[in-house]
């Protein structure tokens, strides 16, 4: 591991560490995010539950996060039987300063969980945060449409929407990915998105989009870990 990798990966423990000692107590119900900041949540959740007797049940928003959940030995609940939840935790591919996000491919159960908690809190490493949406993270917006549409789908946008949509490919371009909701990602250049509401408004009103990974106005806290060895919250 470089050692920008190592100062990348130190800032991501920090803030995940951080948010779970401020926001995790004995009897909650946690929706548990997906990425690699989301790793260091559950390692925290562990640790405490081994040390503290931390009593908790996690709610997960992927494959990933499932697998993390019950390699920690941690409850598995699902949303059907334990709505609402009392926090969800998870991380972000960009964060404006209204704390508006850009999310990654497994969205539409990440914005589930996070509609259906009473709180929500972002864990990132310092290269997430900017002014905003769109000025850093240039991979595009992604959403989740139904595969027989995604053609329709990413032709309406560029024709009204003014975006640029690229079907995202598995490794060594084999085939779209496929979601765990069995959907493909459009993953769609807006440029720099001033009015994040008004572009997630517009893409959901299409049919065949299930949903959006602009995560506008749902944020209680962010934690940003920093290179200098500490972090930041907003
Ligand atoms: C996930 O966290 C995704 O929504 C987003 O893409 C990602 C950030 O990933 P990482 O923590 O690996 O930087 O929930």
């Amino acid at each position: 591991m470089s050692g920008t990798e190592a100062l990348i990966e130190a800032a991501k423990k920090r803030a995940a560490y951080a948010a779970v000692d401020e926001f995790i107590r004995d009897g909650m119900k946690v929706g548990v995010g997906s990425g690699s900041t989301v790793v260091y949540v559950v390692e925290r959740l562990v640790q405490r539950k081994n040390e503290e007797g931390l009593n908790i049940t996690c709610i997960p928003t992927s494959f990933q996060s499932l697998n993390l959940i019950n390699d920690g030995g941690l409850n598995l609940g699902d949303l059907n039987r334990h709505a609402p939840l009392d926090v969800s935790i998870d991380g972000a591919d960009e964060c404006d300063e209204k704390l508006n996000l850009i999310k990654g491919a497994a969205l539409t159960l990440e914005k589930i969980n996070v509609f259906n908690s009473k709180l929500f809190v972002v864990v990132a490493d310092y290269r997430k945060e900017s002014k905003v949406l769109g000025q850093k993270w240039k991979k595009g917006v992604p959403i989740e449409v139904l595969p027989l549409a995604w053609r329709a789908v990413s032709n309406y946008i560029v024709e009204h929407l003014h975006g640029k949509p690229i079907l995202r490919m598995a490794v060594a371009k084999a085939g779209p990915v496929v979601t765990d909701n069995g959907n493909f990602i459009l993953d769609v250049d807006f440029g720099e998105m001033a009015d994040p509401l008004k572009v997630l408004t517009d893409v959901n009103r299409i049919p065949g989009v299930l949903e959006t990974g602009l995560f506008v106005d749902m944020v209680e806290k962010a934690f940003f870990g920093t290179a200098d060895g500490g972090y930041v919250t907003v």
